[in-house]
């Protein structure tokens, strides 16, 4: 009791200090009360950053056991893709397993089905909830500035996961991964591969994800990218919007039109690899290392690690869907009245067998593979 107190009037101090200091998308909303009391402590000078750091471990430790013990949960809204992939069965599981009310969190969840209006709605509706924290994973770039403003003017911080928003800063932070980073390593991965293999042209195919997904966008710029540098033959680009169907189909267009004529596929989302493999198949064309066509895809989920032992998927670039545990470490540090980084990168790993887990760098900075065995594959975690 004696620490909550103590917690709650640093946390005032703090937050006094955050509001002062900083703008204003750093400035979180008071969600777990901490602040409206003590105002002779709000107007304190700013505490040493020894005091204030010691302060901020104590009172993020608290957040949740107090929460609990009082029986006030932390309300969350969030508006989640849909459920298009594995990937996103993953995101999903994670954050359901970590917003629980075991760990001091009421969670409304709205699974968007890909539909931006969707989305906006959902966001909408928690905004007249008034929950505590909004946590989005935006289905596109753009087209959120206006509900942002909305959130901030209900002083509901907005926490953006995986994907990127592009056309506005009305949010507190972002957690995910580096997409334009991904499409460069499968770049620089094919072309370290391609002189391995004595391969002269390159004739690439691209299955792209949902169009205006920051994941599609900086999937394929960094692809591409290394692409025109290389001066490579980009025969076609079309979405298969992250899903196996849309991959089938995409796929099954390209095996007609240009029988013959590629020797490279890249799937932006392993879903789309699945597809894009049984349009393949149907059309008798051989893929995966030793064969005509290499396979690219992107996720590294356990199926698709998989099909990598198998010798399908030629190499696989991962994207961590495990995001949620880093969201509720920024919700604790704003509940504590800290201020979170502003944006956090989940590292990613490069999957392929022995023979094409070849050296290359991105931007200067080596890379390594993970060789996939059997044992890999099965401790994969999505
Ligand atoms: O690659 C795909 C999913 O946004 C990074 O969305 C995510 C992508 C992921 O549907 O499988």
């Amino acid at each position: 009791m004696k620490k909550k107190v103590l917690s709650a009037i640093l946390s005032a101090v703090m937050v006094a200090s955050l509001v002062a200091g900083c703008g204003e998308a750093a400035a979180p909303a008071p969600a777990a009360e901490p602040a409206a009391e003590p105002a002779a402590e709000a107007e304190a000078p700013e505490p040493a950053a020894d005091v204030e750091e010691a302060a901020e471990e104590v009172a993020e430790s608290e957040v949740a056991e107090e929460a609990a013990a009082s029986g006030e949960l932390i309300t969350v809204g969030f508006a989640q893709v849909g459920h298009e992939s594995d990937w996103r069965t993953a995101s999903t599981k994670s954050a359901q397993d970590v917003f629980s009310e075991a760990n001091g969190y009421e969670l409304s969840f709205v699974d968007c089905d890909n539909d931006s209006a969707a989305q906006l709605e959902a966001v909408r509706a928690f905004i007249e909830q008034g929950v505590d924290y909004i946590i989005i994973d935006p289905i596109v770039s753009t087209g959120w500035d206006t509900v942002l403003t909305e959130c901030d003017d209900a002083g509901i911080p907005v926490i953006v996961i995986d994907r990127t928003i592009d056309d506005s800063d009305k949010y507190v932070a972002w957690v995910g991964s580096d997409f334009e980073k991904e499409g460069k390593a499968a770049g620089e991965w094919l072309k370290a591969y391609a002189e391995k293999k004595g391969i002269k042209e390159i004739n690439a195919l691209i299955i792209q994800g949902t169009t205006g997904a920051s994941a599609q966008i900086g999937r394929t710029n960094g692809f591409k990218a290394i692409a025109d540098r290389e001066g490579w033959n980009i025969l076609d680009m079309q979405t298969g919007d992250f899903t196996e169907e849309g991959g089938q189909q995409v796929m099954e267009s390209y095996c007609k039109s240009y029988e013959g004529k590629f020797n490279v596929v890249v799937c932006e989302n392993d879903n789309e690899a699945f597809g894009a493999m049984t349009a393949m198949d149907n059309a008798g064309v051989k893929y995966g290392p030793g064969n005509d066509v290499v396979l690219i895809s992107y996720d590294a989920c356990k199926a698709a690690l998989q099909n990598v032992l198998d010798g399908k998927i030629s190499a696989d670039f991962q994207c961590n869907p495990m995001g949620a545990p880093d969201v509720d470490n920024v919700i604790k540090t704003l509940a504590s009245g800290g201020k979170p980084e502003a944006s956090i990168i989940i590292p990613d790993n490069w999957y392929a067998l022995e023979d094409a887990a070849v050296d290359f760098s991105v931007d200067g900075e080596p890379q390594t593979f993970t060789v996939v065995t059997a044992d890999v594959v099965s401790s994969q975690l999505y």
